[in-house]
């Protein structure tokens, strides 16, 4: 389905979820399908009402109004990728039929294993110290301690479409350029051309364009078309060039890259693929300790609640070891990257796993909970896939409407997905971590369980959800924001309810998995969670404590 039905329903105040939007893309005609059903939900609900479309909702109207599923094996699907040459998306003019890209080849391996010292800590019932000498816990009021919190970059009001195909091209135009100013920063590309001059160049010739696709040519060498504002070209990547295949099989399609390589005919032999890459940063120090929680799911059966329970006493100091108290005494942050409750509608028969089936009551259950931490903890919270939040990525903050009781905390602070934060100058990009799923279907070698080497790659390519028009809907605003300007201290994921950890260049790179158990719906991905496993950045060294 073209992101332009997307928009369609965006520009209706309606939000997509996944099931349904998958649903709809299954219909002969999506585009007519989505026609129908914004008239239908517009003449029933109030205009000011944000609406969720659920796959359910997308199945009643269907029942009721005739049903023309495609067919994915006979149906048109093929004839339309085989019929369609993708354009170029930087230079030329866009209409809706050019927007689905086709998918890329296979994938190899890139590992950069690397992984630092986990400390777990197991905190059981034998870890409650009763009488103990306490640690004292900090308990004035959340007004009285000094936090220097700074929202470096939200895109809550920055976020909005009009769904103007114009949107697309600047989107990508939005991009190219921002990465090609990191690009053409480094010496070996300082000095690139325009894709179209090449053809005047015999030697040396030096590009910077996006990725349009990648393919295994019958060989076995890699073709890399590249695009610019000013033209394509392929590149070919030979596979005797081991280490530079190696690189050439993480690549993906939508991506800002720098190639070096010498021209024969209308094609480019590469020497090298130089991405936009992160420079090393510098420790930075801190005295205090901040938690990192992700993917709660507070309202789903499978909402591990004494384990949440036992993590609050903790952070409140009325739990664990003396050493576990000290860390808790010392934590002045919390961040939740994401899928704070489970939602509603998110993918099927999703209601028959849910104890709370209303959204709002589901926000009320987490502003309870929330509720419980001390005040002296300042709490930020960026949305998830299950949240109350549009579907496209960058995903505004969760909108009052719905958690109108956590709005009501006066620690917490709601941000978009993604978000910059300076946690008393600690660089924190918040991210739920949606186009892990993009890149771990894509990329050979990379998957759910080591969402560590993904954050590496995505860091490498200064993007956090390359590829456009897949799993990850990405909402084309006129500027690129999941483009990671600044480099972090701390990138912090969460979505695959596995956690990992890895310090690449200086930077924190944490999934702080999950607080929900094994959901029937992972059970057929045969996704083994790791529960209650709490990420700590304790004045800088990096502990997990579990609950
Ligand atoms: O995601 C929970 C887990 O389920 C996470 O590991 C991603 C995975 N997931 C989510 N959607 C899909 C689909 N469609 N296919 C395969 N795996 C998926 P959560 O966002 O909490 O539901
Ligand atoms: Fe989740
Ligand atoms: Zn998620």
């Amino acid at each position: 389905m073209s992101p332009d039905i997307i928009f369609k329903f965006t520009n209706a105040g309606i939000l997509v979820n996944e099931v349904a939007y998958e649903k709809i893309s299954l219909y002969d005609d999506p585009l007519s399908l989505s026609s129908s059903l914004i008239a239908e939900l517009s003449s029933n609900y109030n205009k000011k009402d944000l609406v969720i479309l659920t796959g359910d909702m997308v199945d009643k109207f269907l029942e009721e109004n005739g049903n023309s599923r495609r067919d994915p094996v006979v149906g048109n699907v093929n004839a339309e990728i085989t019929n369609e040459v993708t354009p170029n998306i930087l230079n030329s003019n866009l209409d809706s039929e050019t927007l689905e890209k086709p998918g890329l080849g296979t994938f190899n391996e890139n590992r950069d294993l690397n992984i630092e010292y986990n400390e777990i800590e197991d905190l059981n019932e034998d870890s409650i110290i009763q009488n103990s000498n306490e640690v004292k816990v900090n308990s004035e009021p959340w007004s009285d301690v000094d936090f220097d919190f700074k929202i470096i970059k939200d895109t809550s009001k920055k976020s909005y479409t009009s769904g103007n195909i114009k949107d697309i091209v600047s989107y990508f135009s939005s991009r190219y350029h921002k990465i090609r100013d990191f690009l053409k920063k480094r010496k070996d590309l300082s000095d690139y051309s325009p894709i179209a001059d090449i053809y005047q160049s015999q030697d040396v010739v030096k590009i910077i364009g996006m990725v349009k696709e990648v393919r295994t040519t019958k060989n076995n060498h890699k073709i890399i078309e590249l695009e610019d504002e000013s033209g394509e070209i392929s590149v070919l990547v030979h596979n005797e060039n081991h280490m530079l295949f190696e690189k050439s099989e993480t690549l993906v399609r939508d991506e800002v890259l720098g190639i070096v390589g010498s021209r024969k005919g209308n094609l480019i032999i590469a020497s090298d693929i130089i991405h936009p890459g992160v420079p090393r940063i510098e420790e930075k120090k801190m005295d205090f300790s901040v938690v990192f929680i992700s993917d709660v799911h507070i309202g789903s059966s499978t909402f591990l609640e004494d384990s949440f329970n036992k993590f609050i006493q903790w952070i409140n100091g009325d739990f664990g070891s003396p050493e576990q108290r000290e860390i808790a005494a010392n934590v002045k942050y919390l961040v939740v990257a994401g899928d704070i409750v489970d939602g509603i509608g998110i993918y099927p028969h999703q209601d028959k796993e849910l104890t709370i089936k209303d959204i709002t009551l589901q926000y009320d259950e987490a502003a309870r909970l929330f509720g419980q931490i001390r005040q002296n903890i300042k709490i930020i919270i960026a949305p998830g896939n299950h949240d109350a939040s549009r579907v496209a990525e960058p995903q505004p903050a969760v909108p009052e409407e719905y958690a109108g009781a956590l709005y009501k905390l006066k620690n917490l602070e709601f941000v978009s997905n993604p978000a910059l934060v300076s946690l008393d100058g600690l660089k924190t990009l918040i991210y739920h971590g949606r186009s892990f799923d993009d890149i771990a279907m894509t990329v050979k070698g990379m998957s759910h369980e080591q969402s560590d080497l993904i954050m590496k790659e995505l860091m490498e390519k200064r993007h956090i959800a390359p590829i456009y028009g897949e799993r990850t809907p990405l909402a084309s605003e006129l500027e690129d924001h999941l483009v990671i300007d600044e480099i972090p201290h701390v990138l912090h994921t969460g979505h695959v309810h596995i956690n990992s950890y890895k310090r690449y260049k200086g930077v924190h790179l944490i999934n702080s998995g999950t607080f929900q158990s094994q959901t029937e719906f992972q059970k057929i991905y045969n996704i083994v969670p790791t529960c209650g496993e709490v990420p700590v950045l304790h004045q800088g060294v990096f502990k997990v404590l579990k609950f």
